[in-house]
């Protein structure tokens, strides 16, 4: 397990850049935004300070409006290493950081309490919690006041980027509504650094390249876009839910009011409840009005909000036939039964570490304990195995997509220390 442990903070201290790291030098030498949430929850075990300032450097890209960006861009890295660039996204904010105009999953107030909680000393003394604290609200605003797009209290993403789970079966209906970028009006970089069978199709890409277009054209305004694709998705909100927890905590920790955080948390619990169906949670289409049939890992991740009411029937539906929790390796990304199920394309099949380690969090919770420690063993030893995978498959085990991958990296090393 040391072993372990050295090799973990190897990939982390190799893809640090200074003030953040990257997910992985050859697919991703950016900065994102969720993955340096999840690198930072690792990071704080091996340097507090520098988890702290990979927030930092995080929230330095954020929007006037609140939004932080999906990417923050390195201007150290050439132009065109990774597509859609800076060139596509024209975008740069005030402080003159070029970045794109999508979001992603909220799950950074839960990473800077756990950073705080890691060291609260050098937390005060760097001012950590009261320089990130309005930077957060202002985050959640921004989601909670411009992307309730379907009026019902939840937020919808706009781009099948903004849920992380890029290429999941639960957008291939909304995306066939998108007429596709012509295909020679853009390069792929992606596919020259993994294979093609684990990556979006060029179909796919096409399709986010005009999404991205579209809302880039309209000024990346919420209110003027003609949204072609908006979604209500589970994981998205549930994030939100547990980081309106961390913030309350946060607030507490500040002398300042927690009731708002904790008020928001529960309207959003239960506004969370429209989206469950069948024993498991499902993306709800705002352009049919209807939830996805598809089941996704997206609609576990719930397993990890606090008073859940349908807590039991989600891990039921866990354990069973689509998702077989203690039976395969880590979580599948999709209904290991379903009809368009792939074991090792991107976000339609294959297991991540990042979805683990939130499920394994919700079965802490849960005081599933013997499910936890299963989980948690098949990351501790996926990660080693595969040489920090960015996914694997869910039956072999056997490695996909990039490797010395960063959440994959710090995930495992926040993993070990918690046992
Ligand atoms: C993947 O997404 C990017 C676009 O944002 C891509 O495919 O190029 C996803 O797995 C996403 O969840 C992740 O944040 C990103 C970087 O690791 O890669």
């Amino acid at each position: 397990m040391s072993e372990l442990r050295r090799a973990a903070e190897r990939v982390l201290l190799g893809n640090w850049t200074g003030h953040s790291t990257v997910p992985s030098h050859s697919l991703y030498p950016h900065q994102w935004s969720w993955d340096s949430a999840f690198i930072a929850i690792g990071l704080r075990h091996l340097s507090p300070r520098r988890a702290q300032v990979e927030l930092e450097s995080l929230f330095g890209a954020q929007w006037q409006d609140g939004r932080v960006p999906h990417i923050s861009f390195s201007p150290h890295v050439p132009r065109d290493a990774y597509f859609p660039g800076p060139d596509f996204w024209q975008a740069t904010t005030a402080r003159g950081v070029e970045t794109s105009g999508i979001v992603q999953p909220p799950v950074h107030a839960l990473a800077v309490w756990l950073t705080h909680e890691a060291d609260r000393q050098e937390s005060v003394r760097r001012g950590f919690l009261p320089k990130l604290y309005p930077k957060l609200v202002a985050w959640h605003a921004y989601l909670r006041e411009r992307r309730d797009l379907g009026g019902r209290g939840l937020v919808a993403i706009v781009h099948p980027w903004e849920s992380g789970m890029d290429n999941s079966p639960a957008w291939d209906e909304a995306l066939t509504r998108v007429e596709p970028a012509p295909l020679d009006s853009f390069t792929r970089r992606d596919t020259d650094h993994a294979s093609d069978d684990d990556r979006p199709t060029d179909l796919d890409y096409g399709r986010y390249v005009r999404l991205a277009a579209t809302y880039r054209d309209h000024g990346y305004d919420d209110r003027r876009t003609p949204f072609e694709f908006a979604l209500e998705d589970p994981c998205f909100n549930a994030l939100l839910i547990a980081s309106e927890h961390a913030l309350g905590s946060i607030a507490a920790e500040l002398s300042l009011d927690p009731t708002p955080h904790l008020k928001a948390a529960a309207e959003l619990t239960a506004a969370l409840g429209q989206l469950f169906a069948d024993g498991n949670f499902h993306a709800r289409d705002l352009e049919s009005d209807e939830l996805v049939a598809a089941d996704t890992v997206s609609g576990l991740v719930p397993l990890l909000v606090p008073d859940l009411p349908q807590a039991d029937e989600l891990l039921s539906t866990a354990r069973g036939p689509k998702f077989r929790l203690g039976e395969v390796n880590l979580v599948p990304s999709y209904d290991l039964t379903g009809p368009v199920f792939d074991r090792s394309r991107y976000w339609r099949g294959p297991s991540w570490f990042n979805t683990a380690w939130l499920v394994h969090r919700g079965l802490r919770r849960l005081e599933q304990d013997e499910l936890a420690a299963r989980v948690r063993g098949d990351v501790l030893t996926l990660a080693e195995q595969t040489a920090f995978a960015e996914y694997v498959d869910p039956f072999s085990g056997a490695a996909r997509g990039a490797r010395d991958f960063s959440w994959t990296a710090a995930l495992a090393l926040d993993l070990l220390r918690s046992a």
